[in-house]
C-alpha cells in the first residue's frame, strides 16, 4: 500500500470517526462541511488533480472518487441512523398505555320535555286517539280564521306572533304556528268524509312546537302543547271529562288527584273551560293547579271543519308539555329546558 492510499484510507477512517461522534443532524452537517464542502478535504484532493498529467489524473482520479463514494455512503449511513434514532425517541415519548380503559361514548338521553310527548302519545294512543303531526310554519287561516279568531284580535299583532316574511296561499303572511290547533282543523278536514259517510269520529291528538313572542321566567318563544279534539255525533263534557282525568291519572300514576271544571273563554270553544287538577297525597297535596284550557268545540269551528254543526259536536282541549312536565318531576324554573346544561338534563336520562 503506497503513502498515498494510506492516507486516504485514515481519510476515510477520520470521517467514518467524525460522522459517527455527530449526535444530531445539525453536528453531522458540520462534519460533512470539513470533507465534502468549499473547502473540505475530498474537495481539497480534487483541487489538486490540476497539477498532474493525463496519465496520473485517471489513477489519481479513479482514487479520489473511491474515497468520495466512501465518505458519502458514511455521511448517508449516519443520517438515516439519526434519523431513525428521533423516529424511535418520539415513538416512546409518544407512546400510549393500552391497558387505560377507554373512555366511551356517553349514552345520551331523552329530553324531559319529549318524555312527556312519548308518555302523552303512549296514553292517549291506548284510547283510541290518532296523533297528527304538520307544519310549523302556518297559514294565517288555518292558525285563527278557521278558529274563528276575528280579524283584529291582539293575538294576531306582530307583539304576540311571529311572522315569516312569505304569504299563504290565503295571501296573507304566513307565521309560526302559537298553537297545535292549525294541525288538527288541517287534520278534521282531511277526515271529515270518513265522519259523515262512515260515521267515524275525529279523534286525534296533535302533540308539537309552538312560538308566542315572550319571554320570561315562565314563557319561552319557542314551548311544547298538545292539542286533543273529539267529535262524533254524541260527544260531551262528560266524555271531556272521564278523558282527561284518566289521563292526568295515567300521565301522574295516580289515582289520588281530582279534577274540576272553570269557566272560561276561548274564541274556538264554546262554552270554554279551565281543567283544573288536585293531587290528594304527594309533595303538591291539596292545591288546586291549572292543568289546560278545554272547550267545547265552536259551531264555526266545526262549520270550517268541513262537518254541519247542527249533526256533529265534541270537545277540544290544550295543554302544555313543559307545564305537564314541571309538575311530574318538580322542576320550578321553565328555563332550565332550553338551556342545555347536563347536569339538569342527565336527572332525566
Ligand atoms: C290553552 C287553550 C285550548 C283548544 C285549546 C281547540 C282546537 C280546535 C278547536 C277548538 Cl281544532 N279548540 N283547542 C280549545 C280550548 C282550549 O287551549 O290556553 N291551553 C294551554
Amino acid at each position: 500500500m503506497t503513502a498515498s492510499t494510506l492516507s486516504l484510507d485514515q481519510l476515510i477512517a477520520s470521517a467514518n470517526a467524525d460522522f459517527a461522534a455527530s449526535a444530531d443532524a445539525p453536528a453531522l452537517e458540520n462534519a460533512k462541511a470539513k470533507y465534502l464542502g468549499k473547502t473540505g478535504a475530498v474537495t481539497e484532493l480534487l483541487k489538486g488533480m490540476a497539477a498532474l498529467t493525463p496519465e496520473e489524473k485517471k489513477t489519481r482520479g479513479a482514487e479520489i472518487n473511491r474515497v468520495k463514494s466512501a465518505v458519502e455512503a458514511a455521511l448517508n449511513a449516519r443520517r438515516d441512523a439519526l434519523a431513525n434514532d428521533a423516529l424511535n425517541a418520539k415513538l416512546s415519548a409518544e407512546s400510549i398505555d393500552v391497558t387505560l380503559p377507554g373512555r366511551g361514548r356517553g349514552s345520551g338521553g331523552i329530553h324531559p320535555v319529549m318524555k312527556t310527548w312519548q308518555r302523552v302519545e303512549e296514553i292517549f294512543g291506548s284510547i283510541g286517539f290518532d296523533v297528527a303531526d304538520g307544519p310549523e310554519i302556518e297559514a294565517d287561516w288555518f292558525n285563527f280564521t278557521a278558529l274563528n279568531n276575528p280579524p283584529n284580535h291582539p293575538a294576531r299583532s306582530m307583539q304576540d306572533t311571529f311572522y315569516v316574511d312569505m304569504n299563504g296561499t290565503d295571501g296573507l303572511p304566513r307565521l309560526l304556528r302559537t298553537h297545535t290547533s292549525p294541525m288538527q282543523v288541517r287534520y278534521a278536514r282531511m277526515h271529515a268524509g270518513d265522519v259523515t259517510a262512515k260515521g267515524k269520529p275525529i279523534k286525534v291528538i296533535a302533540p308539537g312546537r309552538t312560538y308566542r313572542v315572550d319571554s320570561d321566567a315562565t314563557h319561552s318563544p319557542m314551548f311544547h302543547q298538545v292539542e286533543g279534539l273529539w267529535i262524533a255525533e254524541d260527544i260531551s263534557f262528560a266524555d271531556l271529562k272521564g278523558v282527561y282525568t284518566d289521563f292526568l291519572r295515567r300521565f301522574f300514576e295516580t289515582d289520588e288527584l281530582q279534577v274540576r271544571f272553570r269557566p272560561s273563554y276561548f274564541p274556538f270553544t264554546e262554552p270554554s273551560a279551565e281543567i283544573d287538577m288536585k293531587f290528594e297525597s304527594g309533595p303538591l297535596k291539596g292545591k288546586w293547579l291549572e292543568i289546560s284550557g278545554s272547550g267545547q268545540v265552536h259551531p264555526s269551528v266545526v262549520k270550517n271543519f268541513g262537518l254541519d254543526p247542527e249533526k256533529y259536536i265534541g270537545f277540544a282541549f290544550g295543554s302544555g308539555l313543559e307545564r305537564l312536565t314541571m309538575l311530574r318531576y318538580g322542576i320550578g324554573d321553565l328555563r332550565l329546558f332550553y338551556e342545555g346544561d347536563l347536569r339538569f338534563l342527565k336527572q332525566f336520562a
